[in-house]
C-alpha cells in the first residue's frame, strides 16, 4: 500500500505505526516528530475504532493520544495547535484528577472505558501511535 514499511493503513491515506515502549507524553510526541509523523490525532468514530483496536490488540493497558490541555488548563488541543474536531471523552472526563492531567489516553486496561479517553499525568510512560 501507500504506507512505508511496517506503518499500516487506515482510510484514504493515513499510516499508523504502534509504540509499544512506555514513553512520557513528550517524548512519544518527539519521538513521532522524529518519524516525520504526529502523535496520533483523532478526527472520526472510524479512526477512534481503528486506532483503539490497534492499541488493545497489541496488550496495551493505556496508550497516548495527541491531545493536550498543557498550554492552557481545560483547553484540549491536537498537536497541530488546533481544536479537535472530534472528541470522546468517558464521562466525568476530562477530570484534571489531582490537578495534574493534561494528557489524553486511552485505557484498554479498564474495560469499562471501552475505546473513550481519559487525561491522565504527562509523565507516566505509556505505549503511543504514531500517525503520518
Ligand atoms: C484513574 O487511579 P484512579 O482510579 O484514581 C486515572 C484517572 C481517571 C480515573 C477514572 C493516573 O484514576 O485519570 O480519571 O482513573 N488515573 C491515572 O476512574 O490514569
Ligand atoms: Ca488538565
Ligand atoms: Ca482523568
Amino acid at each position: 500500500d501507500q504506507c512505508p514499511r511496517s506503518w499500516t493503513l487506515h482510510g484514504e491515506s493515513s499510516c499508523y505505526k504502534y509504540i509499544s515502549t512506555a514513553t512520557t507524553w513528550q517524548a512519544a510526541k518527539v519521538q513521532c516528530e522524529n518519524m516525520g509523523a504526529s502523535l496520533v490525532e483523532i478526527d472520526s468514530q472510524a479512526e477512534n475504532s481503528f486506532v483503539f483496536k490497534m492499541v488493545n490488540s497489541k496488550g496495551a493497558k493505556e496508550a497516548w493520544l495527541g491531545l493536550s490541555d498543557l498550554g492552557e488548563e481545560g483547553v484540549f488541543l491536537l498537536p497541530s495547535g488546533q481544536l479537535p474536531a472530534f472528541t470522546k471523552w468517558h464521562s466525568g472526563e476530562p477530570n484534571d484528577s489531582s490537578n495534574r492531567e493534561d494528557c489524553a489516553e486511552f485505557m484498554p486496561g479498564r474495560s469499562d472505558f471501552s475505546d473513550r479517553w481519559n487525561d491522565a499525568p504527562c509523565g507516566s510512560r505509556n505505549p503511543f501511535v504514531c500517525e503520518q
